[in-house]
């Protein structure tokens, strides 16, 4: 088994509180992590209540897959305004992930499909496995993203790519993922869960303020118009050096108590 380990109990999303780190797992490996309502409505209320202690966190899937995307068997019977209501709910609990109170970091191996793909591209880290695979079968299902896909994913890897992942059935490989941008790190199989905490406690362990510019301002700076832009950065920037945390680590640099930039080899 790769980055899943063995479900516990019944509950489709598991979460575990680690220190400063929360680990959500989605715990369906018998149907490949698909996403019923019971998984979205858990990840939504995983990441909105999560303790007050958590500073980042980490999402990962049990078994050989991290995501199936969409349950189909949900969306068969659905009539027109039932699959408003269902696409509006993971819009919701996407967002809950993508604008929540810390930043998320993904572990992904295997299959990250569909509404899968959709759920790690609303984290802010991703780390892959080499047994990952990308693919948005929602194009030979006969439907269409409804997770935010059309919204985050031509942001990450453009509009031209995401069609012709759509109009062709396009699997693509870890490497190729890591290459135009769906992953930030390729791991061997099996590391990705450990690679994913590392990065989260090392992102848990920045100042509170830089975090929240991170995940808050800097995709709206990003989505909106220049002038606006640099009146939010001037007022973000400003707001997160005169934070004490700010000022003690700017000392503890000039004191030559802190860590110089280093590549990492
Ligand atoms: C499922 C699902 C699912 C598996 N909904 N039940 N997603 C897809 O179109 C991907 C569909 N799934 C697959 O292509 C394959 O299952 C996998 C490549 C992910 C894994 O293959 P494998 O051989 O390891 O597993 P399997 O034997 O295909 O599946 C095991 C069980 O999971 C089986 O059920 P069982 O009762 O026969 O044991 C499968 O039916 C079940 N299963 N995937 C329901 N997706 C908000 S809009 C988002 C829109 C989308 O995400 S569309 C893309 C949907």
């Amino acid at each position: 088994m790769s980055a899943g380990t063995a479900p516990v109990g019944d509950a489709v999303v598991v979460t575990q509180i680690e220190g400063d780190i929360a680990v959500v797992r989605l715990n369906r490996p018998a149907k490949r992590n698909a996403l019923n309502d019971q998984a979205i409505l858990g990840l939504e209320a995983a990441f909105r209540s999560l303790p007050g202690q958590v500073k980042a966190a980490v999402i990962h899937g049990s078994g050989e897959h991290f995501s199936a995307g969409l349950d189909l068997s949900e969306l068969v019977e659905v009539d027109l305004n039932g699959a408003i209501e269902h696409s509006r709910l993971w819009h919701r609990a996407f967002e809950a992930i993508e604008f929540g109170r810390v930043p998320v970091v993904s572990a992904v191996h295997g299959a990250v499909v569909g509404g899968g793909l959709e759920l790690a591209c609303a984290t802010h880290v991703r780390v892959a496995e080499t047994s990952a695979f990308y693919a948005l079968p929602e194009g030979q299902r006969g439907i269409f993203v409804g997770g935010g896909g059309s919204v985050r994913l031509p942001r990450l890897i453009g509009v031209s790519r995401m069609m012709e992942m759509m109009l062709t059935g396009r699997v693509y490989r870890a490497e190729e993922g890591y290459n135009f941008g769906f992953s930030h790190y390729v791991t061997p199989v099996g590391e990705s869960l450990a690679k994913a905490k590392e990065l989260a406690r090392k992102i848990a362990g920045n100042a509170g303020r830089t975090n929240f510019a991170l995940i808050q301002a800097l995709p709206r700076i990003a989505d909106g118009d220049r002038a606006a832009g640099y009146l939010m950065e001037a007022l973000m920037s400003s707001i997160a050096q005169d934070d004490a945390e700010a000022k003690s680590r700017l000392r503890a640099f000039l004191e030559k108590r802190a860590d110089k930039v280093a590549p990492q080899f």
